[in-house]
């Protein structure tokens, strides 16, 4: 294995503060505890944590509406991701954000979308701006299956490509578009696939595998950085939650979620670092990540409300 002991530490801390973060808002959804509509990323943990590690933290990236699992993987503190869920004022956007809109400049998470296929643009903008300014730094953009209907998608991978920006366009196929399978949207054999009329690499990997996706991730930061351009990676991968926490998935055939339950991420981590980490040891780093995460919500709860004299604060640029 060329990956360290040290790194197989990080994925697996970052994962498992990813499954007890979602796990913890499926209660609040369940509970009704905040408003508006929470994502979860339950499932899909292997696709952030591959992809987002191996980037420079200069390096920006755009997500989506189902966004809490990049975050982490990014290593946003959870006390200010729980408040966002709840849009307190102590939140990484000071509660304006909510749960879709995460964004923090400072480590380089330029927002998630509400917007299917919102990010794509802003991330390909981001990388001609890298190139413009002759950087090596690398953008990256992630985005569902059913991001790949929208014109927004297909304008990003030819300006992308045309102009050689440095950006990784990442598509997390679970499978589903809100309620709609795959089959039922898609005419393409893959989503990788669509990346060849545009002159795009693409490669489609094993989503449920941490290292495949960083394998993958770090192929396509090499042709970032050396001028080689956009790159696509499409993980194939699955979301243990609904389209949204309240989803009664009638949709969902029962062997299929179970064959992708035996995938799980978590699962599969351990069987490849069998040998190497003591599961001790990772079962102590995943009751540390729920400690952290009922610490955090602890924090988010007891945060006050945004004040009203804040309404317009960091929505508008101030003008010079
Ligand atoms: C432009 C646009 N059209 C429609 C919607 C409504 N919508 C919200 S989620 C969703 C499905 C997106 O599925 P996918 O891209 O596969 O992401 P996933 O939820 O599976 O992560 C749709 C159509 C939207 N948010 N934006
Ligand atoms: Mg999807």
């Amino acid at each position: 294995m060329t990956v360290g002991r040290d790194t197989l530490i990080d994925l697996w801390t970052r994962m498992v503060r990813i499954r007890r973060f979602e796990d913890r808002v499926a209660t609040v959804a369940a509970n009704n505890e905040a408003d508006g509509f929470l994502h979860t990323y339950s499932g899909q943990e292997a696709v952030a944590c591959g992809v987002l590690p191996p980037l420079r933290d200069e390096d920006w990236f755009t997500s989506t509406y189902r966004n809490h699992g990049h975050a982490i993987a990014r290593n946003i503190p959870l006390d200010g991701l729980a408040g966002e869920v709840y849009g307190k004022a102590n939140g990484v956007c000071r509660g304006k954000g909510g749960s879709m809109h995460v964004a923090d400049q400072d480590y380089g998470m330029i927002g998630g979308m509400g917007i299917v296929a919102g990010g794509l643009p802003i991330a390909t903008g981001v990388a001609y701006g890298y190139k413009y300014l002759g950087k090596d730094n690398v953008s990256a953009a992630f985005f569902g299956d059913g991001a790949v209907h929208q014109g927004a998608w297909h304008e990003s991978l030819d300006f992308a490509a045309l102009f050689e920006c440095p950006v990784i366009f990442v598509c997390e196929n679970n499978l589903y578009a809100e309620s709609t399978y795959i089959e039922y949207h898609l005419n393409a054999e893959s989503i990788s696939a669509m990346a060849a009329p545009y002159g795009i690499p693409a490669v489609q990997v094993d989503g449920m595998d941490v290292l495949a996706v960083r394998d993958a991730m770090e192929e396509a930061i090499d042709r970032g950085r050396s001028g080689g351009g956009p790159s696509l990676i499409e993980a194939m991968t699955y979301r243990y939650g609904g389209q949204y926490e309240g989803d009664n998935q009638l949709y969902k055939p029962a062997k299929e979620e179970a064959w992708w339950r035996e995938q799980d991420p978590l699962l599969r981590f351990r069987a490849t670092v069998e040998g190497i980490i003591d599961s001790a040891e990772l079962d102590a780093i995943d009751e540390q990540a729920a400690a952290d995460v009922a610490a955090a919500f602890d924090i988010a709860i007891a945060a006050p409300w945004p004040d009203v004299s804040e309404l317009t604060t960091d929505v508008y640029a101030p003008i010079a």
